[in-house]
């Protein structure tokens, strides 16, 4: 224990630089300083340091890039509903003149053809009775009796009318027609609101009668006209039977 302490005396002492003796007072003044030490070699590069962290987005580049590809047509979608219907657009301009049809050899075939094959078909209807032509009106029967209203029905879906007496010789051959069917027919004529106003049913007034001696005298009953055989006519109620005559 005291050799150590002894030890650590001495070796206190040598650092301190003093020269000293166990037996003896230290003598001697400090010594000067010695020049410092040169700079040594720099150190290595020490260890990488750890990752920091991401920085803040840049600014926005300028504009400028190239437009890109068009892209791929989508899938066609539903009908829409129809739009409302546009106006009529003008009429379109006139096309150029033709050739007069009297001049046209194919027209005047097909004409004569057409008036061969009428002249065929009325000649037969004609010989037969059931067609009488006078002027330019036809009258032409079904041979079927029916009520006034069935009349009229049949004479407009076969795209005529009734048959109307409108001059002695109209009436002649309706009156034909009733003869040889030997029944009475319905005229097309119609007493108005007065009594013993008869008018066409169009509503003009009548121009030509063949009355009956002593008719008509319904006095407002008898709204509808039946023509004998001979030709003359009697006012009557509308639901007889009668021929259909049909004028065209
Ligand atoms: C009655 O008028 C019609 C034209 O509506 C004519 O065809 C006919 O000849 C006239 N009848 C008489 C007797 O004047
Ligand atoms: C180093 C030193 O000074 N030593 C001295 C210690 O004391 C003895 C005598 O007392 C001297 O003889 C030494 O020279
Ligand atoms: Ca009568």
């Amino acid at each position: 224990m005291l050799l150590c302490s002894l030890a650590f005396t001495l070796i206190l002492m040598a650092v301190s630089g003093i020269m000293c003796n166990r037996t003896e007072y230290c003598v001697g003044s400090p010594g000067i300083p010695g020049t410092p030490g040169s700079h040594g070699l720099p150190g290595r590069d020490g260890r990488d340091g750890v990752k920091g962290e991401p920085g803040p987005p840049g600014p926005m580049g300028p504009p400028g890039g190239m437009p890109g590809f068009p892209g791929c047509n989508g899938m066609s979608g539903i009908p829409g509903v129809p739009g409302e219907r546009g106006d009529k657009g003008d009429p379109g301009e006139r096309g150029p003149p033709g050739l007069p049809a009297s001049l046209d050899e194919q027209i005047q075939t097909i004409l004569h053809d057409f008036k061969h094959k009428i002249l065929q078909s009325t000649g037969v209807l004609i010989l037969q009775g059931s067609m009488m032509a006078v002027g330019d009106k036809v009258f032409a029967t079904n041979g079927q009796s029916v009520d006034f209203n069935a009349i009229k029905e049949t004479c407009v879906r076969a795209g005529g009318d009734i048959a109307a007496p409108r001059s002695p010789e109209e009436n002649a051959a309706i009156a034909s027609i009733v003869k040889k069917h030997n029944t009475y027919t319905y005229l097309g004529l119609m007493e108005g609101h007065t009594i013993g106003d008869f008018r066409y049913l169009d509503g003009a007034p009548v121009n030509y009668t063949n009355w009956y001696p002593g008719e008509p005298r319904g006095w407002g009953k008898e709204k509808c006209v039946e023509m004998y055989s001979d030709g003359t006519w009697n006012d009557r109620n509308c639901v007889q039977y009668r021929l259909a005559i049909c004028e065209f």
